[in-house]
């Protein structure tokens, strides 16, 4: 009955009408997976609609859907390419720090995570905490590419599958082609989150992450703010040097409790999907929720619960791709709302500012040149990117 579903949403090709309330029904009642794969579909339906209505009045670029880079499924990438991204990684890791303004950042990893956590409070719950992401991420992939010879591009963690087992799932099966399995056990209290409102109990890890590539890897800032309880001393201060292993504790209660078809379809078709300030907002989390971005850290568990420093967690960089794939999604299918943005310039305005705008730049230290938000909002157009995802 469940697979019955989809074939009946995509029979209306056009989306860029609001899908019938019956038809959301249906589709609620089926797994995730299912729906984020109708929803790539009419995603794919409309981006080709709207590609093909560029060209029609000539306004294609030099970037266009038969030569954008396309980003997969982590499962879906063959051994090899899994490995040659792990290879790079690893290259990045042994590639010197390119600001001695962080001096805890030992080496081109640690970079990432030191200009994230300096920018966390104008970064998340603010109007550009989509597109910084989007970029950053950008940056990575094209860093990957650049200085470490990776052939592919940013692979994504598909959130929906393997969610009542993380164990299983190709991203964390602590194999040699995963990005490392659960820590080591570590007695905890769980983990508090969703600004202390929601207490999430351990999982089996919380430890060293003890298995797969990354193993012997060092981090070395933070953690700031880790949502996992008894990971202590924490560091506020971007430049206090802390080698120490990675953490993880593979955590389902966060999985399995917000990797709904629901929660997906709300933010996608749903009410929350209606304006950029409905779907940035559900989509991200807030006061006592944890929605599909804050429950993807809190899976993790570990460092990658850290809103400062989750980068330590090489995982963040398939999180984040998810995300950015959910917006992807979302522009495709709400092309009224797709270049809008919505929010202040302070984490959830606190203190209080101005209005973000999309003329307002995305400043990512050394890592890349600054660029605008409306640079960054269209994935196939005018700006540096140039991607699709499958
Ligand atoms: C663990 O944390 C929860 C939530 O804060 C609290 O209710 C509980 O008492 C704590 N247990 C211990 C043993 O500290
Ligand atoms: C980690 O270090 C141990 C001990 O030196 C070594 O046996 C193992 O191969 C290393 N693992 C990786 C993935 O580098
Ligand atoms: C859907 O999103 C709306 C708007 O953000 C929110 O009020 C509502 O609680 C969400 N519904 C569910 C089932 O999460
Ligand atoms: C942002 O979106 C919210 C709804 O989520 C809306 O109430 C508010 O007016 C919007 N602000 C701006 C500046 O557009
Ligand atoms: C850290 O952030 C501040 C303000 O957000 C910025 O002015 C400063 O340049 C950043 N530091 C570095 C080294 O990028
Ligand atoms: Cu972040």
């Amino acid at each position: 009955m469940r697979f019955a579903l989809v074939p009946t949403l995509l029979l209306g090709a056009a989306v860029s009408t609001v899908t019938a309330a019956p038809q959301l029904e249906r589709l609620a009642a089926s797994d995730g997976d299912t729906v984020l794969a109708a929803l790539q579909k009419q995603a794919e339906d409309a981006l080709k609609q709207q590609e093909a209505a560029k060209e029609a009045v000539s306004k294609r670029g030099a970037c266009h859907l038969g030569n954008a880079a396309i980003r997969r499924d982590w499962e879906h990438l063959s051994s090899p390419e899994k490995k040659d991204y792990i290879r790079a990684v690893n290259c990045l890791w042994d590639l010197p720090s390119v600001d001695p303004a962080f001096s805890a950042a030992r080496n081109h990893f640690d970079d990432y995570v030191a200009v994230h956590m300096n920018q966390t409070n104008t970064i998340h719950g603010t109007a550009n905490f989509l597109t910084w992401h989007r970029y950053l991420v950008y940056l990575w992939e094209q860093k990957l590419r650049n200085k470490c010879g990776y052939k592919g591009y940013l692979p994504y963690w598909n959130w929906f599958k393997y969610q009542t087992d993380l164990h299983q799932s190709p991203v964390f099966d602590g194999s040699d082609t995963s990005l490392g399995g659960d820590g080591q056990f570590f007695a905890h209290n769980g983990s508090v989150v969703g600004a202390g409102r929601i207490w999430l109990p351990s999982g089996a890890g919380g430890g060293c992450v003890k298995s797969g590539p990354f193993v012997n890897r060092t981090i070395n800032i933070g953690p700031v703010q880790p949502a996992m309880q008894g990971y202590t001393p924490v560091f506020t201060d971007v430049k206090a040097y802390n080698p120490r292993c990675q953490r993880r504790d593979l955590t389902m209660a966060a999985s399995t409790s917000t990797f709904t078809a629901s929660n997906l379809l709300n933010v996608t078709l749903g009410l929350a999907s209606a304006t950029v300030g409905h779907f940035q907002d559900e989509l991200q989390g807030s006061l006592g929720t944890l929605r599909l971005h804050g429950a993807g850290h809190y899976a993790m568990g570990g460092d990658g619960s850290d809103v400062f420093t989750s980068l330590n967690d090489p995982a963040f960089y398939l999180h984040h791709a998810m995300i950015d794939r959910v917006y992807w999604i979302w522009q495709l299918l709400h092309p009224a709302e797709a270049n809008k943005v919505n929010g202040t310039i302070t984490f959830r305005n606190n203190p209080p500012s101005r209005v973000g705008t999309v003329n307002d730049w995305l400043d990512m230290g050394k890592l890349g040149p600054q660029v605008q938000i409306k640079d960054v909002l269209n994935t196939l157009g005018g700006g540096p990117l140039c991607y699709i995802y499958l």
